[in-house]
Formats: C-alpha cells, structure tokens, sequence
C-alpha cells in the first residue's frame, strides 16, 4: 500500500486574521450563524481584536463584500454567512446562485479562503434547523473550515519553503 505525505490543516485560529461577512436578511438566523462562527473561532484560540464583522443587506451583498475583505491584506479568511429561504421569494435561484458562484469567485480571485457558510432551505423550519437553533450551526462549520484551510495553506507554504531550503515566510501571517 502507498503511504503518500498527507497534510492536514491544524485546528488552531490563533495569530490569524478573520473577517465575518454576515447577511441582515432573515436576521433571526443570521444572528445565530454569527455567534456559532464566533464560538467555533474562540474555541480554536482566535483573538478577539483579530476578527472583524461587516454587515450587509442580504446575501446577494456577500460576494463582493467577501472580495473586498480579501484583497485588503487585513485577514487571512473569509467568512460569509447568509440564509436564502426558497419559500420567501420567487427569486431564490438568482439570490442563492449568484451568492455560492460570486463567493467562490472571491477565493479565487484573491486568492485568501472566502468560505460558504450560506444556508439555503425550501423552508424556515429547516432553516433553523440548520443555525443551531436547534443543532447543527453552518457558522460554527464554516468558521472551523476556515481555521483549517489558512493552517493547510500556511502548513503547505512552510513545507514548499523547507522543501527548497529558503526561509520563506507565510505572506498572511505576521
Ligand atoms: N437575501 C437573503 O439573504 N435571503 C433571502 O431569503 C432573500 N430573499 O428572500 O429575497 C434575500 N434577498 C435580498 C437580496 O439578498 C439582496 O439584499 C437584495 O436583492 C438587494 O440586492
């Protein structure tokens, strides 16, 4: 059997940067979402004055806000959260799709992890179901996606660096 080098990003949030873009529609939930990001990135030793909270109007908003915090060199991550309820609008599809598509695009773009922490249900019901209101929390996941890529990441360009024996230092991590 191979036993190819396997690498992990560690769950420690500490000495990183974060931005939470969080969505003011469907606020009851969104709110939820926050403190379960919160928590998750308190958890893993994320210091408060290292994390910023940019509010917008709804999820559409998420993309371009997410890509603005990116390219500013202020975070290491991303995180977006948002709640898309089919049942409340006709327009779900428009809403949903350009959220997922344009907050993709914002990692790819700048290159820092921008993660989906948006909730997208037929209903309401699910939709609490899914902000910890009851259980599971999208925040609390997306925020511990985030820890654990910028480790990769910095895990991976520590490894390139030793690998062609330069000291070459993590370009989000001061
Ligand atoms: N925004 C949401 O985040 N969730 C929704 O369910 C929603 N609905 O139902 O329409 C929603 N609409 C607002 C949208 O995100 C924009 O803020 C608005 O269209 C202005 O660009």
């Amino acid at each position: 059997m191979l036993q190819p080098r396997i690498t992990r990003g560690q769950m420690n949030a500490n000495g990183f940067r974060f931005a939470i873009v969080v969505s003011r529609w469907n606020d009851f939930l969104t709110s939820k979402l926050l403190d379960g990001a919160l928590d998750a990135l308190e958890s893993t030793g994320a210091e408060e004055n290292a994390i910023e909270v940019f509010k917008v109007p709804g999820s559409f908003e998420l993309p371009l806000t997410s890509l603005k915090a990116a390219q500013s060199g202020n975070f290491d991550a991303v995180i977006a959260l948002g709640v898309v309820i089919r049942g409340e609008t006709s327009h779900f599809d428009y809403v949903a799709g350009q959220a997922a598509s344009g907050i993709a695009q914002a990692g790819l773009q700048s290159g820092i992890p921008v993660i989906f922490g948006v909730v997208t249900t037929e209903n309401v019901e699910q939709a609490i179901n899914r902000a910890g209101v009851k259980s599971g929390n999208k925040g609390y996941e997306a925020a511990m996606a985030a820890v654990e890529v910028v480790n990769l990441y910095k895990q991976m360009a520590d490894a390139e660096s030793k690998d062609k024996g330069q000291d070459k230092v993590f370009p989000h991590v001061v």
